[in-house]
Parts: C-alpha cells; structure tokens; sequence
C-alpha cells in the first residue's frame, strides 16, 4: 500500500491526497513536519512534504511528480486526458498556477495563517505579481464547469487546494480576495468542488488538523 507523509494542512500534500481519493488508490497517511533531519532528507531531499513510499518500498518527493507516478502506475480512474496535446495543456496550467501564482503567494502566508510578520515591500510584491499571475490563469481557465472543460481533471486537483489557500491569504492580508476578484466564477466553482465527498474529506481532515496546529501553537 502507498503511505502519504506529510500534514493536511498543506496544499501540496492534499492535492496528492485527493489525487490518491479520486484515483480510488488504497494508502495510509504518517503525520510529517518539514524538517532539516537527516532521516527526513533521505526521503525528501529538501525536507519538505508531501512524498510518499510506494508500494515496493522506494520514495518520492514533489507533489507534481508523485502526481503523475501515480496516473502513470495506477492507470485506472484517469484523472489526465489522454490526448497528448490536452495532456501538455494540463501540466502547463499546473506549472503556470504553482509557479507564477501559488509560489508568489506562499510569502504572504507566514502573516496570514502563522503569526509571523512580512514586509511592506514583500506584501506589495506579491501583490503585484499575483494579480499578474492570476490574469494569466484566467487565460487558460475553463469553468465549463470544471477548471479546463467538461472533465474533472487533475488541474481541479491542483486549482482547488491551492486558489483556496491564495483567495484566504489574499483576503487576510489585503482586505480583498484577489482570486475572487480576477477569476470570476470561481466562488461558484469552489462550491462545486465541495460537493464531491473526496473534497469534503480532504477539506474536514484540513479542517481538524489545522484546529490540532493552533491548539498546539
Ligand atoms: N514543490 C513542492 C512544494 C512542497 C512544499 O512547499 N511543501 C511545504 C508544505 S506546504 C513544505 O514542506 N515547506 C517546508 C519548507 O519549505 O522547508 C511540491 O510540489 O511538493
């Protein structure tokens, strides 16, 4: 069976996580902190999270790659078109919203979700090149009615966990939801996403653990 490692308060970890639901794929999950430990780094080799262990015992970190083994070696319930050309059309909205949109943002949450504090000049930043990157996504953004057409997809996979986590941030810190405000429709779309029961599994363990990290802070 395929162990998840990580926590579910991450986005990356719960878009493998709802990857490995929706694929119908058995696995078990082992709560893991991000760490510099030497035990750790020979698993993932930043210490970050999510990675797994596969079925014959070998590791792999990246949510993206991990992502994309598991299509690869569990080809049943495809969550990629099969045509190459929709397939490239996929990864190129992955790498745009995780580079250009979901990175960007990820500077801010340290204030918006862990008490920390961030620039001016950082906050600006980011504020800037968000709504940049997220003029681009509604370039390639469907909502008909999934994120790219009539087929649930591994781009809601990725979309769903983590314009969430940048509409919550961006409205913390800015007083205004900047995803809201650029991609319309997409509170209709988020409602939708919520009404499939591996969503709402994924979004109640997110929901209690991130009760258990605020309590334990
Ligand atoms: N590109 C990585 C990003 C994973 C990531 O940033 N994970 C965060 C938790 S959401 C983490 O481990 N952060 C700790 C760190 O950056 O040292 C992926 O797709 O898996």
């Amino acid at each position: 069976m395929i162990t998840l490692y990580g926590f579910a308060i991450s986005n990356y970890y719960n878009k493998v996580k709802l990857t490995l639901l929706e694929k119908n794929i058995e696995f078990i999950e082992v709560t893991v902190t991000p760490s510099q430990d030497a035990a750790l780094l020979e698993r993932s080799p930043l210490g970050k999270i999510p990675f797994i262990k596969t079925e014959s015992g070998q590791y792999l970190s990246e949510s993206q790659a991990i992502v994309e083994y598991l299509e690869d070696a569990y080809p049943a319930h495809p969550l990629c078109p099969a045509d190459s050309y929709e397939r490239a059309k996929t990864r190129e909205f992955i790498q745009h919203l995780e580079l250009n949109v979901e990175l960007i943002a990820r500077r801010i949450y340290m204030e918006a979700f862990f008490g920390g504090k961030v620039s001016d000049e950082v906050k600006e930043d980011v504020k800037t090149k968000v709504e940049t990157g997220l003029k681009g996504l509604t370039r390639l953004l469907k909502l008909a009615p999934y994120a790219l057409g009539e087929h649930f997809s591994v781009a809601d996979i990725v979309a769903w966990p983590h314009l969430q986590l940048i509409s919550a941030s961006t409205q913390i810190i800015y007083g205004k939801d900047l995803v809201a405000e650029i991609i319309p429709g997409i509170d209709a779309y988020f409602k939708q996403m919520e009404g499939r029961p591996h969503v709402q599994k994924v979004a109640s363990d997110r929901t209690l653990a991130l009760a258990q990290f605020l309590q334990k802070k």
